[in-house]
């Protein structure tokens, strides 16, 4: 019955690929094409997404809906909705598609018979993989892998990344104090969530950053309190992250104090928790503080960061959930501060497809079943991850986001310079832009514009607008916000 129903729908409602060859001529330069402009047919959300939403408020909660999508009729950088409206994409469902809607790249994998047999079966990687599961993740994840991290675990999502990073940390660093693996006191004493088997550690964040919402990850992320509140969380380090201003090679003395006052800090942390006899196994860094309102450090910041954590002991855990895959116009945002040593852990999702992590050689658990979960990631989402990171290599696409990104902070800061009532602090790296807006409401009323004119957008932190485009985001769509964010501009009072 439940078979029958579902292959109704799929019959009713052709899949994205089959759209993409209806709505354009069939070759595949013109399947690639996408929409000129915006075009708006209602504001947003319109009657058939009002009604949609009030279906969905019956059996959830959906009051953060903004509009329905329609999938099948997104094209690149636009996102239809279901009352068709076109909208430029500027959010790309918060930084997690890489190549635009319907790439075709993506649909050609699904199109692939070849490939039938890897969606269909989805396996318990951690036991029983697929015979092409070293090939896939030799020709996709290790292609990208930070300089100086060899090994990977894939995983579902970013918080499961980073949730499953710190227990990789946590592992190490008690084999390390300890100077070989677990005791029978250590297994027995666990099962009671007590001491020395539920050791006591932590994980030293950053006010200010955003590293998930499960329970271990919410310690450590302190950007909203919404986020928080309710659930309980460990008494773990937060130090200051740099509160910097901008443009960043204007103020270099100012910043460069700043951010020695929050490593001071961070040491000061390090030690205080080590004599409260709750020492600090890693730090969590992301390059660009993403939900906490685009706040960037300097490479210097992050080099003194990784010299901290090997003076203490301390992993160094960079998260580059939503800097990673490009956006900022290198692979890994961390590439830009020339480390001598890497990171210990970098974990991924997002733009990856996948989640997950890299990591040293040290870090790689000594005992099976220790990282481990139903799925341990999806080889699905590693089979786009391939597509998307040779369309990434043969059409230059981080050469194009350093091109685009150059365009739309130039943008940025002319309009700062022409509305200076309205925005300050134009920033960014790559397409990983932002700027800050006069005050909340001003800020939310400039995102409500943006959006009835066909600009799909959201903000960060308390007041600023973020820009997180997918990769195929060019200077001419960067020229056409540009154009219309002007006109929301001068209509703003
Ligand atoms: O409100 C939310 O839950 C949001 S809005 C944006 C995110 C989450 N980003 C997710 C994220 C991230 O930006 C960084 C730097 N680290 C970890 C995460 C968690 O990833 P997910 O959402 O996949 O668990």
């Amino acid at each position: 019955m439940a078979l029958r129903i579902i292959s109704r729908h799929l019959l009713q409602k052709p899949a994205a690929w089959r759209y993409s060859t209806a709505a354009f001529p069939s070759s595949p330069q013109a399947k690639c094409q996408e929409y000129e402009r915006p075009l708006m047919k209602t504001t947003v959300p319109g009657p058939k997404s009002q009604a949609l939403k009030r279906e969905l408020s019956a059996i959830q909660h959906s009051d953060a809906v903004k509009f329905f999508c329609d999938f099948s009729a997104s094209r690149g950088n636009y996102l239809v909705d279901a009352d068709g409206n076109r909208m430029i994409d500027l959010l790309t469902q918060i930084s997690s598609i890489p190549l635009g809607y319907n790439h075709p790249a993506l649909i050609e994998i699904l199109q692939d018979p070849e490939n039938m047999s890897t969606f269909v079966n989805r396996p318990a990687l951690g036991i029983l993989p697929p015979l092409d599961i070293v090939r896939l993740i030799s020709e996709s994840l290790l292609l990208v892998a930070p300089r100086g991290l060899r090994q990977v675990q894939t995983m579902a999502c970013g918080a499961c990344s980073n949730e499953n990073a710190f227990k990789a940390v946590f592992f190490w660093y008690r084999n390390k104090q300890r100077g070989g693996s677990a005791s029978h006191e250590d297994l027995e004493s666990s099962m009671l969530n007590q001491m020395p088997g539920s050791p006591d550690l932590s994980i030293l964040s950053f006010n200010g950053g955003f590293h998930g919402r499960t329970l271990g990850c919410l310690s450590c992320t302190h950007s909203k309190a919404i986020h928080k509140v309710d659930v309980p969380a460990f008494d773990w380090p937060i130090a200051p992250f740099p509160h910097l201003r901008y443009p960043l090679d204007e103020f270099t003395a100012e910043n460069a104090h700043e951010e020695s006052r929050c490593l001071e800090q961070v040491e000061e942390q390090i030690e205080a928790y080590s004599r409260r006899g709750r020492p600090v196994a890693g730090i969590v860094v992301e390059p660009i503080q993403a939900e906490g309102g685009d706040n960037h450090a300097s490479p210097d910041f992050f080099r003194r960061l990784r010299g901290l954590a090997t003076k203490h002991g301390c992993a160094l855990i960079c998260d580059e959930v939503q800097t990673g895959c490009g956006a900022t116009g290198r692979f890994w945002a961390h590439e830009y501060w020339n480390l001598d040593s890497p990171p210990d852990v970098v974990t991924f999702s997002k733009k990856m497809l996948t989640g997950g992590f890299f990591f040293k050689d040290e870090l790689r658990p000594d005992a099976s079943y220790r990282i481990f979960n139903t799925w341990m990631g999806d080889p699905t989402k590693v089979l786009l991850l391939h597509a998307v990171l040779r369309v990434i290599r043969e059409k230059h696409l981080l050469e194009g986001t350093q091109r685009a990104g150059v365009v739309l902070l130039r943008g940025l800061t002319q309009l700062q310079e022409q509305y200076s009532n309205l925005l300050s602090e134009a920033r960014g790296q790559g397409t990983f832009c932002a700027v800050t807006v006069r005050d909340q409401k001003t800020c939310d009323n400039l995102l409500t514009s943006c959006l009835n004119k066909g600009v799909v957008l959201s903000g960060c932190g308390e007041r600023s607008i973020r820009f997180r485009p997918a990769l195929i985001f060019t200077e001419q769509h960067a020229n056409i916000f540009l154009e219309i964010f002007d006109s929301v501009l001068a209509e703003c009072k």
